[in-house]
């Protein structure tokens, strides 16, 4: 008898997000294995040394790393690669690209962009991940100042737009590639619709996704997302 997949995941993980929403779309019955953030590696061991979530690990037993190829993966084995098929080849490749640099860049900005913002955001992170009972505490205290500190400083230093702004222009940016159908790839979600709706979808546990939501076009855009994956 052959097992349900299973998806090695983070709760707040963007990646992971990516996934989650074709899982949900294509209504594959999934075991989610939430690991615990401060034991990556060693959790994520038998996926050799990649050490990062998502890792998804088929029925069959095969193991497949970084989301992209995750999302192609499961495409092809559950849905006959339709979703990939959606829309013109080069450009999904193109615009995959595109999430995979522009958006994942623009997460962390927005949440932790601010000293009140990363300060709300790591006792988030720190309730919605697995911890151990100290590794919990140590997160929600040192977590913050790396974060907000070092990590989304710089990141806001070398683009050298508000967070917001970002998310903004970026949201503009994807949604003028499809003024006249629901989706990205057409009337019906594509690969690249689902890799952007995970970047997107990862803000929404936390009080910063306000900022996108007067996106009107992404709004609308994100909803239709939603709806097709609930
Ligand atoms: N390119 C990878 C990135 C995955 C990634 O960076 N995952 C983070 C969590 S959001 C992680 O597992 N980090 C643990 C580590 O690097 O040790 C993908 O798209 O799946």
């Amino acid at each position: 008898m052959s097992q349900s997949p299973s998806l090695h995941m983070l709760q707040t993980c963007p990646f992971c997000w990516k996934v989650r929403g074709m899982t949900d779309y294509l209504k594959i019955d999934v075991n989610q294995v939430q690991v615990n953030a401060m034991k990556t590696k060693k959790e994520l061991a038998f996926a050799g040394d990649w050490g990062k979530v998502p890792v998804w690990t088929s029925s069959s037993g095969e193991v497949v790393v970084d989301s992209t190829p995750i999302l192609k993966y499961i495409d092809k084995e559950h849905f006959d690669g339709k979703i990939s098929a959606r829309g013109d080849e080069e450009k999904n490749e193109q615009w995959l690209e595109w999430a995979d640099t522009k958006l994942s860049k623009a997460t962390v900005p927005i949440l932790y962009g601010t000293l009140g913002s990363a300060f709300k955001t790591t006792i988030r992170v720190a309730r919605l991940e697995k911890f151990g009972f100290i590794s919990r505490r140590l997160y929600a205290w040192a977590g913050f100042p790396i974060m907000w500190g070092i990590i989304a400083k710089k990141r806001i230093k070398n683009d050298g737009r508000a967070p917001k702004k970002l998310w903004h222009d970026l949201l503009d940016e994807f949604t003028a590639e499809f003024e006249k159908s629901t989706f990205f790839a057409g009337d019906e979600p594509g690969i690249v619709d689902f890799a952007a709706y995970g970047y997107m979808k990862s803000i929404s546990p936390f009080p910063q996704f306000a900022q996108l939501t007067d996106h009107a076009k992404g709004m609308k855009w994100y909803n239709s997302m939603e709806k097709a994956t609930s």
